[in-house]
């Protein structure tokens, strides 16, 4: 947790939920980055390291954990760091002492995992106990119906490893089992597979179908199965789903979700982040073109927001705003050098480096982003961070001879954990499945460029990679995705299109029949009624969104902070609109009473600064008159709440009292009692500790560190009293014009199917995107002509113009369809558990 400078251990934080799923109490980053180690040429920490996971590390702990996670992190983390240590013996130097150590452990954890596979499928259970398995009732696990693709199709490599490395061929023969079902129950029109399937029917549960989340590393292990395993049926596998991504997914430079029973019709309007692995897998498989579209127009989102958002939509919005520094982008900019050779690749990476020592880099290490609009961070920083990202910038940028040994000779695992090559050939004992028949023929074009040799495929010819490139560049800033036009175009063609949410009303008889028949049992009727209630989630939902202020950020600027902790802030409904004025900066003082519910008997120790003032016992509006009297120029709550904080508890709004708050002038910011603590543990320790409240961090250069110290009384001047009522006249001429701005800007965003269910609790956070991005998207639409931005235009003037008509009223007739479809939303859910 590099906020608050301590590691995370299962149970003594608060559960944040799926995400926690990861940790086993087995020291996962520890184990997660050893192998970093050795890369970046720290043989000495390497060779500690290895020694505190053999003294320190249990793997038999009373806790449940994800199986694929605990197999991509900690058992690749194991085999990773045998294969290196094996290496370095071998050369003489260090690990001299080493005798398999790593790997008896590696396999004391892959018996661990055996369990989870006891389902007539052979896929695996999502969840195991370390301790007890999946036995009932210690195990408290074992009872889920359902797993991701990416879940159960992501063993091979390290399962194999293991079995080779062994010579104990059931982890192989466990992983091959998983992966032969997989690809029995590829829908075999399209073939492609969808998001979650049911482990103990092997029905498909979720019927979308992309590269990014619950599936990216299911096809990574197909094609790296056989680069390590060298057994063909990998490859046919692999060509034949890479086939059907190419003629449904990829929409250049998009890839886009679809339906695996209609796959021309795209499941969605957003991506997400985990797909930017993609163009690195196609580097891989020699497809070089699509690699440099999607990655140019996955690099310009990142120059949009600093980092690539969880998701995003078609026209290029923030959709879900975290960014917990996944590696993928830098990953596939990795392999797209290696491929190319062009420098443009340093620069990409010289721009990813840069970004996270700006923002991302605080005292105890690089913190993910909350929110990429605001620059705020979360006390989280991934394993995967050490373990792939550090690798992967660092080996964009190494040459040969910087690295002491030969990586051509190993294979990187999803979670960039290196198998050596040479184990294709070691342990072979387990009998290759001869389904060679059940392969479709495939057009041998697409493949010209497999497995290429770099050397041949750019001959002289600096310029390849640019000449792609060069078409693409404005296309975040310009495009209109041609991804949403063929959805509509695909029903020009005769059919009559499905019926949409955005245009569905519950007067109209022809309406209604169409509704019923979505109930009803064909799976094409059933696609449209999904689909149908997802929108019109969306769409009720962007009516509680419209309610909801983004979030805010306090930064801490004075020594030794210099900016670098961004905490998320929730806004409040009254006082100074951070978004439309500048950003205000103090010293921070705590006001007397705590509560702030009374006339403060510190008014000199407030007076110019921002008072922190404790939640509870009278009205938010109330303690901000308070402080407001005393001279205070700002405002933070700290939530009475021991141990809330940001990274559980959805975005906290404070509301007015009921009544006219037009004189508070003072901009209010609320945060949890975790966020809270860190200024107060600064105040603690450093006494005068300096904070900006803004809606968007301040960029974080040197110069902030450079800059005068302006003394706590200087900036009592810098906003005092005088100068706040005469900007409040200001305050009000602007928010008068930017509500209008607002309501004439706001547009329906999508959510994310596994948001949907979560609608009310989200955090807006989550759900929003600023006025600027309102304003650019309005501009885009202007732009665009197709279908779907002109319906959803007619929908906006629609509802502006009569704002008596409320979703609650078109929900109502169709309650009952929606909890026939409970089901399925909450199968939705699955993608945010399984992967995000
Ligand atoms: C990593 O743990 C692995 O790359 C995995 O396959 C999915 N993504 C995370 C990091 O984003």
């Amino acid at each position: 947790m590099p906020l608050t400078c301590r590691g995370r251990v299962r149970g003594q934080e608060p559960s944040r939920g799926d995400v926690d799923d990861a940790l086993g109490k087995f020291s996962l980053t520890l184990i997660d980055s050893l192998d970093t180690l050795v890369v970046l040429n720290k043989t000495k920490e390497f060779e500690d390291a290895v020694r505190k996971v053999l003294r320190d590390v249990n793997l038999d702990n009373d806790v449940v954990v994800s199986v694929f996670e605990t197999n991509i992190r900690v058992l690749g983390g194991l085999l990773g760091g045998h294969s290196l240590a094996i290496m370095l013996k071998e050369k003489g130097e260090h690990m001299q002492w080493y005798n398999d150590e790593l790997l008896q452990m590696a396999k004391q954890l892959g018996y661990k995992l055996l369990p989870a596979f006891n389902t007539t499928s052979g896929l695996p259970y999502p969840r195991i106990n370390l301790k007890f398995g999946i036995r009932k009732p210690e195990a408290r696990t074992g009872t889920e119906t359902d797993t991701c693709t990416a879940c159960a199709g992501t063993l091979i490599l390290e399962f194999a490893a293991l079995s080779r490395f062994t010579g104990a061929t059931i982890f192989e023969e466990y992983a091959r089992k998983a992966l032969d079902f997989l690809w029995e129950k590829r829908q075999r029109s399209s073939n492609l597979v969808g998001v979650t399937i049911n482990i103990h029917t092997g029905d498909w549960v979720r019927k979308d179908s992309g590269v990014g989340a619950g599936i990216d590393s299911y096809y990574e292990y197909l094609l790296k199965a056989y680069v390590l395993l060298g057994d063909d049926s990998f490859l046919e596998r692999f060509n034949t789903h890479y086939d059907a991504i190419m003629r449904y997914i990829s929409q250049p430079p998009l890839l886009l979700d679809v339906h695996i029973h209609k796959p021309m019709l795209n499941a969605r309007t957003w991506m997400d982040a985990l797909l930017a692995f993609f163009p690195g897998l196609q580097v891989l498989k020699g497809d070089i073109r699509p690699a440099i579209e999607t990655h140019e127009m996955l690099y310009q989102v990142i120059k949009k927001h600093n980092f690539l958002p969880e998701a995003f939509t078609t026209d290029f919005r923030v959709h879900w705003a975290q960014h917990p520094l996944r590696p993928e982008f830098a990953e596939s900019t990795y392999f797209l050098y290696k491929a190319t050779g062009d420098p443009y690749y340093l620069e990409v990476g010289k721009t990813l480096i840069e970004n996270l020592n700006k923002y991302a880099r605080v005292p105890c290490g690089f913190a993910a982003m909350k929110d990429v609009r605001t620059g705020s961070h979360e006390d989280r920083m991934d394993s995967f961070f050490l373990a792939e990202m550090f690798k992967y910038l660092y080996l964009l940028f190494a040459d040969k001879e910087d690295i002491i040994f030969d990586i051509e000779d190993y294979i990187f695992t999803t979670e960039a954990h290196l198998l050596p090559l040479w184990l294709s050939t070691t342990n072979q004992s387990i009998s290759k499945k001869n389904t060679t028949s059940e392969y479709t023929e495939l057009d041998d074009s697409n493949f010209d460029w497999t497995c290429p040799n770099t050397q041949i495929l750019f001959p002289n010819d600096p310029l390849y990679a640019q000449s792609i490139r060069e078409p693409l560049k404005n296309v975040v800033d310009k495009s209109c995705p041609r991804g949403i036009i063929r959805v509509e175009e695909s029903f020009r063609s005769g059919a009559k299109p499905p019926l949409r949410a955005r245009d569905f009303m519950a007067t109209n008889p022809e309406h209604l029949e169409i509704l019923k028949k979505m109930g009803a049992a064909s799976s094409i009727d059933a696609e449209d009624g999904l689909r149908f209630m997802q929108e019109m989630i969306e769409l009720s939902s962007q009516q509680q969104k419209e309610q909801q202020l983004p979030p805010r950020a306090v930064q801490i600027v004075s020594h030794p902070f210099f900016g670098r902790v961004v905490l998320t802030a929730g806004p409040a409904q009254f006082g100074l609109d951070l978004s439309k004025h500048k950003e205000t900066r103090g010293f921070v003082a705590s006001s007397k009473p705590y509560n702030g519910c009374s006339e403060l008997t510190n008014p000199e120790a407030v007076m110019g600064k921002i008072a922190l003032i404790q939640r509870g016992q009278c009205m938010f509006a109330e303690k901000a008159r308070n402080i407001q009297n005393a001279g205070a120029i700002g405002g933070i709550v700290i939530d009475d709440n021991e141990g809330s904080s940001s990274d559980t508890a959805p975005l906290f709004q404070m509301a007015g009292d009921g009544k006219d708050t037009d004189d508070i002038k003072i901009p209010m910011l609320f945060l949890f009692s975790k966020e809270g603590s860190i200024i107060l543990d600064a105040i603690r320790e450093y006494e005068e500790v300096e904070v900006l409240l803004s809606d968007k961090a301040k960029d974080r250069d040197p110069e902030m560190e450079n800059e005068e110290q302006p003394s706590s009384e200087n900036d009592s001047q810098n906003q005092s009293a005088e100068q706040i009522s005469s900007s409040s006249q200001e305050v009000d001429l602007v928010d008068q014009e930017s509500s209008e701005e607002n309501s004439l800007n706001s547009h329906p965003e999508s959510l994310s199917p596994a948001d949907m269910d979560n609608a009310a609790s989200i955090s807006p956070s989550e759900q929003t995107s600023n006025p600027t991005e309102n304003h650019e998207t309005t501009n885009l639409n202007g732009e665009c002509t197709d279908l779907d931005n002109q319906l959803q235009e007619q929908s906006e003037t629609e509802e502006d113009s009569n704002p008596n008509v409320s979703w609650g009223k078109k929900v109502q007739p169709i309650d009952s369809i929606l909890a026939d479809w409970n089901e399925d939303i909450e199968a939705f859910e699955m993608m945010e558990k399984d992967e995000l």
